[in-house]
Formats: C-alpha cells, sequence, structure tokens
C-alpha cells in the first residue's frame, strides 16, 4: 500500500493466505519492500491475533498490527462456492501466494498446489509447516515453541544445571518467515528465466535448526575430541555424548560471559556482555586495569585463561561494580572490546538511534492512534519503506471484489450469505 513506483517489489501482486506469525512476517516484509499484499481472511474474526492479547477492547491486538501493516484485507469464507471461486480468480492474477494453514488445510479447501499451478502455472506458492513432508511429525500442528524444541534451539539453551529452554527471539516463527521470503525471492528471480512457478516449502524445525548450525557444528565436535573447548564445562565439568547448554558463554571461538554492573541489585538488566577477543588481549587488560595480565603465563593464553575463566569475569565484575553498564562499555569501546549493554526493552522502545534508523516506529492505525513497531532491518541505498497501518478486517473486500469484476448487488448478495463479512459487523 505504501509502495512508491520505485519500490524494489512494485507490481509483484502477493494473497497472504497466512495466520498467527510465520506466514504475516514474511508477506508484512514483501508489503514494506513494495508488493500489492492482499490479506484473506476467514470472516469470523479473521486472522486469530486480531483477537489475541488484546490492550483496547474491541480493537485489533498489536499482535495482528505489528505482523500486518501496509496490507489490505479481504475477508471471506473460501469453503463456499462463490468464496473459492473468487480465490481462484485471484490466483489467476497473482505472483505470490502464501499459506501457512494446518498440514493439509490447503487440500481440504480445494485449492492443492497442483491446482493452483494449473490455474497460473506462473504462480509462486509458499508455504509454512512445522515439519518437513519426510518427517514423522509432518502431520502436527507447529507453535513457535515446539519448532524451537524440535529444531535443536531449546536443548543447547540456558543453564547446564536447569531444563531445555527456549529463547525470546522467534526463531520458529518470523525466522522461518524470513527463510521463506528468501525462497519466494529466489523462485521470483527463477520465473524470470523459466517462465514458471514453483512451490517454496519451509519448515519450521528446518529453519531453527538452520540458526542452530554452529550446535550441530560442536555435535561433530564433540564426537570427535570428547570436550568443547569454549563451554563452561571445560576443563573443570564432565561432557556427555551430546551439546551441553552453555549459559551465556560465546558461540565462536572468542570466550564471554554476561556481567553485572553498578545497580544489578535493584535493576535485573544491569549487565554487559563483555567478550574476550584473543587478539585484543593486551588492550582489554588496559581497559580492566589489569595490566599485569598480559604477560603472566596464568593469563597470557586462552588455554591458560579457560580453566579460570570464571575468576577472571568475577575479577571483571569487580572492576564493574562501581560502572553502570552504559559507563563501562563507554570506556571498553575505547579499547576495542567487543561488548554491549543488555538493554530492556524499555531501553529499545525509547532507543533514539533505534527511532532515527526507521528499526523502531511509530505507526498511525486506525481505530487506535499510534503504536510502536519494528521497522525493516534491512537498509536499502535507493529504498525507504514507509511502514503504515494494518488493514481492519475485509476494509477492501468490495474494492477487492468489484476490481475482479462482481457488481455491487452481487457484493451485497455476498454479503447477506456471508460469503463476505458485512463491513457493519467489525
Ligand atoms: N474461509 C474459510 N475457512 C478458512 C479460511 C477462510 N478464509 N481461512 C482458513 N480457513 C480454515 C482452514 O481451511 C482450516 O480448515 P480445516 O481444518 O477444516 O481444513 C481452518 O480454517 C483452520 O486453519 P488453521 O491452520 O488456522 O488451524 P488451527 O488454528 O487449528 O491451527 C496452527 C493453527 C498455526 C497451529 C496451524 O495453522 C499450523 O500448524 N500451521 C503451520 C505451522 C505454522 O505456521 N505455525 C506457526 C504459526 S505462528 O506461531
Amino acid at each position: 500500500m505504501a509502495a512508491t513506483a520505485t519500490a524494489p517489489l512494485a507490481g509483484i501482486k502477493v494473497i497472504d493466505f497466512t495466520g498467527v506469525q510465520a506466514g504475516p512476517a514474511c508477506t508484512q516484509m514483501m508489503a514494506w519492500f513494495g508488493a500489492d499484499v492482499l490479506k484473506v481472511e476467514r470472516v469470523t474474526g479473521g486472522d486469530v491475533t486480531r483477537h489475541q492479547l488484546r490492550d483496547i477492547p474491541n480493537t485489533d491486538a498489536l499482535y495482528f498490527t505489528m505482523l500486518n501493516s501496509n496490507k489490505r484485507s479481504l475477508a471471506i469464507n473460501t469453503k463456499t462456492p462463490e468464496g473459492l471461486e473468487v480465490m481462484e480468480k485471484l490466483i489467476r492474477e497473482a505472483d505470490v501466494l502464501v499459506e501457512n494453514f494446518a498440514p493439509g488445510a490447503m487440500d481440504r479447501m480445494g485449492l492443492s498446489w497442483e491446482h493452483i499451478h494449473e490455474l497460473n502455472p506462473r504462480l509462486i506458492f509458499g508455504s509454512v509447516k512445522g515439519f518437513n513432508d519426510e518427517s514423522p511429525w509432518k502431520d502436527l500442528k507447529v507453535y513457535e515453541n515446539v519448532a524451537q524444541c524440535a529444531g535443536g534451539a531449546a536443548s543447547t539453551t540456558g543453564f547446564w544445571d536447569g531444563p531445555p529452554t527456549v529463547s525470546a527471539a522467534a526463531l520458529g516463527d518470523s525466522n522461518t518467515g524470513m527463510h521463506l521470503l528468501i525462497g519466494l525471492l529466489t523462485a521470483l528471480l527463477a520465473r524470470e528465466k523459466t517462465g514458471v512457478g514453483q512451490k517454496v516449502s519451509v519448515s519450521m524445525q528446518d529453519a531453527v535448526l538452520n540458526l542452530c548450525r554452529v550446535k550441530l557444528r560442536d555435535q561433530e565436535r564433540l564426537e570427535k575430541v570428547g570436550y568443547l573447548e569454549e563451554y563452561p564445562q571445560y576443563p573443570n565439568g564432565t561432557f556427555t555424548d551430546t551439546v551441553p547448554r552453555g549459559g551465556n558463554a560465546g558461540g565462536g571461538g572468542q570466550p564471554g560471559w554476561v556481567l553485572k554492573c553498578k545497580g544489578w541489585q535493584d535493576d535485573p538488566n544491569a549487565y554487559i556482555y563483555f567478550t574476550i577477543q584473543e587478539q585484543n588481549w593486551e588492550k582489554t587488560c588496559q581497559a580492566i586495569e589489569k595490566p599485569e595480565w598480559v604477560d603472566d603465563p596464568a593469563y597470557a593464553t586462552a588455554t591458560a585463561r579457560q580453566p579460570h575463566i570464571f575468576d577472571i569475569f568475577a575479577d571483571i565484575e569487580k572492576w564493574l561494580a562501581d560502572k553502570t553498564k552504559y559507563e563501562a562499555v563507554g570506556i571498553l569501546r575505547t579499547f576495542d572490546v567487543p561488548c554491549a549493554p543488555v538493554l530492556s526493552m524499555k531501553e529499545i522502545a525509547e532507543d533514539p538511534a533505534l527511532r532515527a534508523s526507521g528499526t523502531v516506529v511509530e505507526v498511525q492505525q486506525q481505530g487506535r492512534g499510534t503504536f510502536l513497531t519494528v521497522g525493516s532491518p534491512i537498509k536499502f541505498s535507493d529504498y525507504t519503506p514507509a511502514i503504515t497501518g494494518a488493514p481492519l478486517l475485509g476494509e477492501h473486500s468490495t474494492a477487492v471484489l468489484s476490481d475482479l469484476g462482481y457488481t455491487a448487488d452481487q457484493i451485497a448478495n455476498f454479503q447477506v450469505a456471508h460469503v463476505i463479512a458485512d463491513p457493519a459487523e467489525h
């Protein structure tokens, strides 16, 4: 909707047959980049997120508005013959159709990939499921945390003496949507050469696992050498035959940890992440006022440090005790120490730099005023997405149907028969 003539995806028509988070995150980004994204929703209630976790009565929830900006909405019962006919007309004209319903739902609706491909051979069909087609669990319905557990994230997240832990980051949902977006854009490029669309499928388990690539690396290393030198369990603890949870340890070759700063007793986020970069050891010692560690054989190499790495972190916390997280980072950055304050969501929401970059944006929303959302994390030199509000349920039903050639009488009859929702009902 906010697309300008120069928008990268201008002219691309997307049928957004998605709900909750994984699919909507994908199509929202297409809309930001200029595609005409038409969200097709159930007549009663629409996308479930419109109603989930509402903060204002009778107003679409932030869960919905933050994943469906820049789209249009058609509320139509696709299980009626008339609704299915509308869908088929839309499919004939579209470039992309994205869905993330429960396994088998598209087939049950009469919209199998084969049928869609027959209706419009150029159309690219994007599909999100919990598991891929080879999985014994391919019939399961899946939400975020289910995927994090099945994709290897939960077993490797948290502390060794606690249970598997899920991440707050939407590794199962939005991450899968971003993977699907890559697939769809690739298929659009392929279509330039072949003239034919294809089905692009991404499973949430696979998308999570793709982000847990280094943990599979660690599994292979563990099987070969029996230990993982960068994990807190080394060298004083024990390893089993599977990758353990490493707490806040750095995942690469650079040890790091979350360290307390001034005020941590009262502020749950008065911490920084501190990285000991091997090639920066000398400057790191200067930064934390421990110049004697530079040449001390017990400290001078990563191998020498590892057996007492937590004593080292404890000493660094002593240095941090009279510094706020911002003061600490202010000092450490001048010594090239890779570090950052642990930022709360409140701090992020108020951060002027994130606002200036368009990463956090305030958006006008009908019936709500404004709301804060995460804008595009992808920055182009020649294009800046303009983030607009999310559509009301069925806001564009009449316009879409009339563009498809339906008369005012036919549209009125659709309303009476509940094929489309009556806007007065919203
Ligand atoms: N008109 C008529 N019927 C419609 C419709 C429309 N416009 N849009 C959807 N429906 C129907 C579907 O056809 C389906 O009907 P059947 O079950 O009779 O075939 C029904 O609505 C429910 O679809 P659903 O997929 O939304 O079902 P659900 O709420 O039971 O499950 C979810 C939700 C997310 C668990 C499931 O969709 C799923 O596993 N999706 C794949 C994985 C995924 O994307 N999960 C992440 C979601 S983000 O956390």
